[in-house]
């Protein structure tokens, strides 16, 4: 089993377009494993013997957790562009969260703010280095930012926690950005 493309084909359905594969995500983004599985054969051949068991091998071998199960169900943790935003339970999170980006984003950023763009959430890291790996995948010299998340959720901007010290959040304004 390929399990990078098995992950690729996973966050395809549970970010970006549950509709192509006739799936229906819960608000908070949960499918039935199985229904998952029975939608992805019929879009993809070559996944035809794919298994339940392959399912949670891929999860739990993968580095980045991009998908989580509970019980007979599965999500993807973060990184969503479908139109309904994922419900995600908001938390306090630690005095300084960190987001690397383009040297050419910044006069935006610090014009209009870290926006999500694309996705549904902007993505934060707790730990600078896995900031910068998130950076490097667009530049060879991320730019890296200090969010002041404790100063941001003290002035009512929500975080949500996701996986492996991830968090997200809708926006974060100029005021608690800084370049370091
Ligand atoms: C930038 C991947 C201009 C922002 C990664 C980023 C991560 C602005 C880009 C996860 C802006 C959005 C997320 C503004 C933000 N003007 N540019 N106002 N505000 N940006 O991919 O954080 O492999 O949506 O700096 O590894 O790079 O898919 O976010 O450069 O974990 O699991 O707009 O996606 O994970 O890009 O990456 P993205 P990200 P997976």
């Amino acid at each position: 089993m390929d399990f990078n493309k098995l992950s690729k084909v996973i966050s395809h359905a549970l970010r970006h377009q549950p509709s192509l594969y006739d799936l229906e995500l819960s608000k908070d983004g949960w499918v039935e494993i199985s229904l998952l599985i029975k939608s992805i054969q019929k879009v993809d051949s070559s996944f035809s013997t794919l298994s339940v068991s392959d399912v949670k091998k891929m999860i739990s071998t993968s580095k980045k957790k991009r998908h989580e199960l509970k019980g007979n169900k599965i999500r993807a943790t973060y990184g969503h562009s479908i139109q309904d935003k994922i419900i995600i339970k908001p938390f306090k999170p630690p005095k300084y969260l960190y987001h690397a980006t383009k040297q050419k984003s910044l006069p935006s950023i610090f014009e209009k703010g870290l926006l999500p763009m694309k996705r549904q959430y902007v993505h934060l890291s707790e730990n600078k280095s896995d900031s910068m790996t998130v950076g490097l995948r667009r530049t060879n010299e991320p730019i890296l930012l200090k969010v002041k998340s404790e100063e941001a959720f003290i002035d009512g901007v929500d975080f949500y926690p996701v996986e492996n010290g991830i968090w997200l959040c809708d926006k974060i304004t100029v005021k608690y950005l800084e370049i370091i």
